[in-house]
């Protein structure tokens, strides 16, 4: 199936800073699937939680025969290989590498640990930026609107 993930990293990771995070992140995806497409990397003032460092934000297009559940115990394993560490963390606090899942094909699931589309991705710039740099016309299927759209419907997009 044709997923699509949001990259976010604000912390120096073993793999270093942010960007050579994203960078070896980018390569952990390819054991996934194939990697279809990845977008720049956006410097994003952080959403949520205030106090702390830039994100540098990109999202990637994985075509992966992985079911959903399994692609996201992958990308947990990856997030921990990279210093995540989940047990004392703040609330979208600062994290060495962040991988969510936004959409599956058109799959909708609602399920206590995994929901797809990500139910927040359409509220965030920093995940409609990239992705609609490198798919512009992939449909929300639930809102039924291509990722430029709901980019576009933001007052401030950037
Ligand atoms: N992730 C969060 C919370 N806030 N802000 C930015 N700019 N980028 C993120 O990736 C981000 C965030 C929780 O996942
Ligand atoms: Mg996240
Ligand atoms: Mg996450």
């Amino acid at each position: 199936m044709l997923t699509a993930l949001a990259l976010g990293s604000n912390l120096p990771s073993p793999a270093g800073s942010p960007r050579q995070t994203l960078d070896a992140a980018v390569l952990r995806l390819a054991e996934l699937g194939q990697v279809i497409a990845v977008s720049s990397y956006y410097e994003t003032a952080p959403v949520g939680f205030a106090d702390q460092p830039a994100f540098l934000n990109a999202a990637a297009l994985l075509e992966t025969s992985l079911q959903p559940r399994a692609l996201l115990d992958r990308l947990l394993a990856v997030e921990r290989d990279f210093g995540r560490d989940r047990s004392h963390g703040i609330p979208n606090g600062p994290r060495t590498l962040d991988l969510d899942i936004l959409l599956c094909d058109d799959l909708v699931l609602d399920t206590p640990d995994l929901q797809i589309p990500h139910p927040r991705m359409h509220q965030r710039s920093f995940v409609l930026t990239p992705l609609a740099q490198i798919a512009p016309h992939l449909v929300h299927p639930v809102l039924r609107k291509t990722m430029g759209q709901l980019l576009g419907d933001f007052p401030h997009a950037d």
